[in-house]
């Protein structure tokens, strides 16, 4: 696999600031190398700067920093577009506000290839606001919002290409405002709560969704959040909720993906450096994208997840 490392140092999508050092904590951490002892290409574009925008401001007046996640969504969905054609894209976050633009760009690219397109969502919330839903107005609260083409969202680029609620897979869900709520089940989002994965295990949830991505041949784009992990592994990240899941998990989900075979793209986000414990949460990161992308003590005697 030939990786691309997009440098995405979004720090607009919330108000506490520190995410903006994400790539080069990435970076710090080995990640270049560790994707290379796999065997694979990598290939780093640095970090990327957003477009200018000057939208109206929003009616939401609680929303924060609209030019910058506008400019952002713009220039990361054409960074996506740019870089899928040639191989598997890796957003270095930066906050969740990048996945406006990540998630956009690559449904776009899946449709100019005649793909269908599935995001796996591993995250603590749901992100699933609109500008106007929103009562913090952090617009890292909103990429799912925006990515199936809620209402709400005129100073953005136009969708190129809308993802089908019924493709999306949330797992790690344990803080979910009311108004998200109502969304996800009147959309009908696939959603797995921690409830769930104390009940029936990680496992089995994802694998019921991985046959989906494969009997449909689409591709997939995972988007993790480092507040999907416990805040006791992982203490980097600005919006702790108690309760995540444990580094064994997240290391299943990653091996289970790569054996699928599915993955076209990822964003790493939400690390915020200024917050971490001697760089363990960077590391832990960089782990998981690496068993991502094919570390495993031992080979299984089959490739199948099944
Ligand atoms: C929260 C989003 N529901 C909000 N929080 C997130 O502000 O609307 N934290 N995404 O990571
Ligand atoms: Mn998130
Ligand atoms: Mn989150
Ligand atoms: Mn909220």
């Amino acid at each position: 696999t030939h990786c691309i490392l997009i440098g995405a140092p979004v720090d607009s999508g919330k108000r506490r600031r520190g995410c903006l050092m994400g790539p080069d904590a990435y970076r710090t951490a080995g990640l270049l190398e560790a994707i290379t002892a796999l065997g694979h290409t990598v290939e780093d574009l640095g970090n990327l700067a957003p477009a200018e925008a000057s939208p109206a401001p929003h009616r939401n007046a609680a929303i924060h920093a609209l030019a910058q996640n506008v400019g952002w969504t713009q220039t990361l969905m054409d960074a996506a577009r740019t870089a899928a054609p040639r191989g598997l894209p890796i957003f270095l976050g930066g906050d969740h506000a990048l996945a406006l633009g990540s998630v956009a760009g690559m449904a776009a690219h899946a449709q100019d290839a005649g793909r269908p397109f599935f995001v796996l969502w591993l995250d603590a919330h749901s992100d699933i606001h609109t500008p106007d839903t929103s009562d913090s107005g952090n617009l890292h609260g909103t990429p799912v919002g925006y990515v199936t083409g809620r209402d709400g969202f005129d100073a953005f680029p136009p969708l190129p290409a809308r993802v089908d609620p019924a493709n999306i897979c949330m797992i790690g869900l344990r803080s979910v405002d009311a108004a998200e709520h109502t969304t996800l089940l009147a959309m009908n989002i696939d959603v797995v709560d921690m409830r769930m994965i104390d009940e029936t295990g990680i496992r089995a949830p994802l694998a019921a969704f991985l046959d989906r991505v494969q009997a449909a041949d689409g591709l997939l784009h995972v988007s993790l959040d480092v507040d999907f992990l416990d805040p006791a592994v992982a203490p980097a990240v600005g919006t702790t909720v108690p309760g995540g899941a444990t580094v064994r998990e997240a290391h299943l989900v990653m091996e289970m993906l790569c054996d699928s075979g599915r993955v076209t793209s990822l964003d790493l986000v939400e690390l915020n450096p200024f917050l971490d414990d001697r760089g363990k949460t960077a590391s832990l990161m960089v782990d998981l994208t690496a068993s991502l992308l094919g570390r495993r003590v031992f080979d299984r005697p089959t490739r199948s997840h099944a």
